[in-house]
């Protein structure tokens, strides 16, 4: 047995769900009226109520043990003070440097990286604030009317999710795209509506070496070039975003247009840097650095708060409630909120690629569960979906239920509507009908005798389904800041508790690996013999329909 499993805090939590594990919620309300009072927290624009969760007051005290058991705090004081906590690749993990709006030094080796940051933040303003004002001129003097976003992953997910949240902010009179799929369409489909003379591309890549998007990169560039006819003119519609500012360089882009980013940030995390600038662009940099406020606010929560009122603490303990000790291995994200209908495929990324590993930080194979299945769509959508299942299925699927109290356009009719759907959603999970309530309701609609007796099972409803409720005020660049970076630090918390490096990403390089592999076995005609009998079949089998195809 692993020492996390072997630990008192594990140990007592587990003698303790053994007791509670068949509580209804129901119940845990009708006993205690003041239920929400206790198991919700209010900070700022947000209402984070986890009453409707399968915990009593001692659930709750022994999953705070858990987190000091872990030395929570001490692991976020390091995380802040620049430790090379991502020990696999001997890097910090200083994202929170990034929207640090306060006066203190954010130090690597000893070094304060803030003046590097602010340096990116102002030449991030500079350029976002020439395009939007048309001051910035494409080789033929016109204006920028099209701005393409070039990257995968993290540098890709996060501008998508932020820009698509903060649309109302946004400038109409300029196209913000996103090109990150290789496969051809995404950048013919793209391109197929611009004009080179008016688009400008950000090339966004920590790397610069990501296959992907040095593919989409230069055919870009071709189609660029195919107008322009002369590379001088690359330089008033190329921009890079990369740690590896000379491969930048060699491509093509001016040495003024590099935007710097560092091996401290990670992909996922990476939102809150010129990666961003997209983001930037299509709302200007005084709402973007409104979105770093959000996030440093909640950051300081995460430091300051106690653990019992510290809700990226909360929401860390209760997702390992369920997967540790519920044995639920899946997670939904159900935002109500069109403008948020990029973020579960957001947080799929942060969660599951921080959180997706079996190898503890002593290099010893975890024997239990580490980062969930996450996944999720827009609550409305979902509703007349894939809620059946969480509601009847036979999985328990713990779900975070996000709504603004009010929405930007402020068309009430549409907006209690909405929020009527989220309020029943998640009343709905934790009460389910019980055969009582089926039958009466049955009985209204005049069924009676056999024919209500057959029907009824199906009309029972078990409830107990765990919800989380996230309201905010209004999805503003400051709550989306603060929204994401609760999140992150969910993660965070996760992370440590199992004791793993949520930081690196050694599964994502795999791919990059393996496909850099394959891909001179596709020159020719000749059958691959190199790999097992499925890969060389199937290569085989692309090769020969690709030579019919082709004559
Ligand atoms: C994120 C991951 C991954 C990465 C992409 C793109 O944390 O590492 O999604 O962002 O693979 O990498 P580059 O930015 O280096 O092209």
């Amino acid at each position: 047995m692993s020492s996390l499993i072997d630990s008192p805090a594990w140990q007592a939590l587990q003698t303790h769900f053994d007791v509670v594990s068949d509580l209804h919620v129901r119940d845990l309300f009708e006993v205690d009226p003041k239920r929400f009072e206790e198991f919700s927290v209010q900070i700022n624009d947000f209402l984070f109520d986890y009453s409707k969760h399968r915990v009593t007051e001692e659930t709750m005290l022994r999953l705070f043990d858990l987190a000091r058991q872990a030395d929570v705090t001490g692991w976020i004081e390091r995380m802040f003070q620049g430790e090379k906590i991502n020990h696999t690749e001997q890097r910090a993990v200083l994202h929170v440097a990034l929207r640090n709006r306060g006066e203190q030094a954010m130090k690597l080796d000893g070094k304060d990286v803030m003046p590097e940051v602010r340096k990116v933040r102002a030449q991030m303003r500079d350029l976002s604030e020439a395009v939007r004002t048309r001051k910035w001129r494409g080789y033929t003097g016109q204006p920028i009317t099209a701005v393409v976003n070039i990257g995968v992953g993290g540098s890709d997910l996060g501008p998508v999710m932020a820009t698509e949240a903060l649309r109302p902010y946004a400038i109409h009179d300029l196209g913000i795209h996103f090109v990150s799929n290789v496969d051809e369409n995404h950048i013919s489909d793209t391109l197929e509506r611009l004009k080179p003379e008016t688009t400008l591309f950000i090339l966004v890549s920590k790397s610069f070496t990501t296959q992907d998007t040095l593919v989409n990169a230069n055919t870009a560039r071709d189609w660029f070039l195919k107008t322009a006819e002369d590379e001088a003119a690359l330089a008033s519609h190329f921009v890079a975003v990369t740690d590896n500012v000379e491969a930048a360089t060699l491509f093509g882009v001016s040495a003024d247009n590099v935007f710097k980013m560092w091996d401290w940030v990670g992909g996922r995390y990476s939102l809150w840097s010129a990666v961003g600038l997209s983001t930037a662009i299509a709302v200007g940099m005084d709402q973007f650095e409104d979105m770093l406020q959000g996030a440093w606010e909640m950051d300081e929560h995460f430091k300051t708060a106690p653990l019992e009122k510290n809700i990226p603490v909360i929401m860390g303990l209760l997702g390992i409630w369920y997967n540790n000790f519920f044995q639920a291995h899946t997670h939904a994200v159900l935002p109500y909120d069109e403008h948020l209908r990029y973020l579960p495929d957001y947080l799929r990324q942060a969660d599951m690629e921080s959180n997706g590993k079996s190898m503890d930080r002593n290099g010893e194979g975890v024997d239990y569960s580490t980062g969930p299945v996450i996944f999720g769509q827009l609550g409305i959508t979902g509703q007349h979906a894939f809620y059946q299942l969480m509601h009847q299925g036979t999985e328990l699927i713990p779900a975070d239920i996000i709504a603004p109290v009010s929405s930007y356009y402020c068309i009430q009719a549409h907006h209690r509507l909405l929020m009527s759907n989220v309020f029943a959603q998640a009343e709905a999970f934790m009460k389910g009908k019980t055969e009582q309530e089926a039958r009466a309701e049955l009985e209204a609609d005049g069924y009676v005798g056999e024919e209500l007796e057959k029907l009824l099972p199906y009309k029972i409803f078990p409830g107990n389904k765990p919800t989380s409720t996230i309201l905010f005020n209004t999805l503003t660049p400051r709550t989306l800041g603060s929204l994401i970076a609760m999140y992150e630090h969910k993660i965070f918390v996760q992370g440590i508790i199992w004791n793993i490096n949520s930081y690196d990403q050694w599964g994502v390089e795999l791919g990059k690996q393996l496909a850099k592999n394959i891909l001179p076995e596709l020159e020719g005609d000749a059958a691959v013999t190199s790999h097992d009998s499925s890969t060389n079949g199937l290569i085989s089998y692309y090769k020969q329909q690709r030579s019919i195809r082709d004559r």
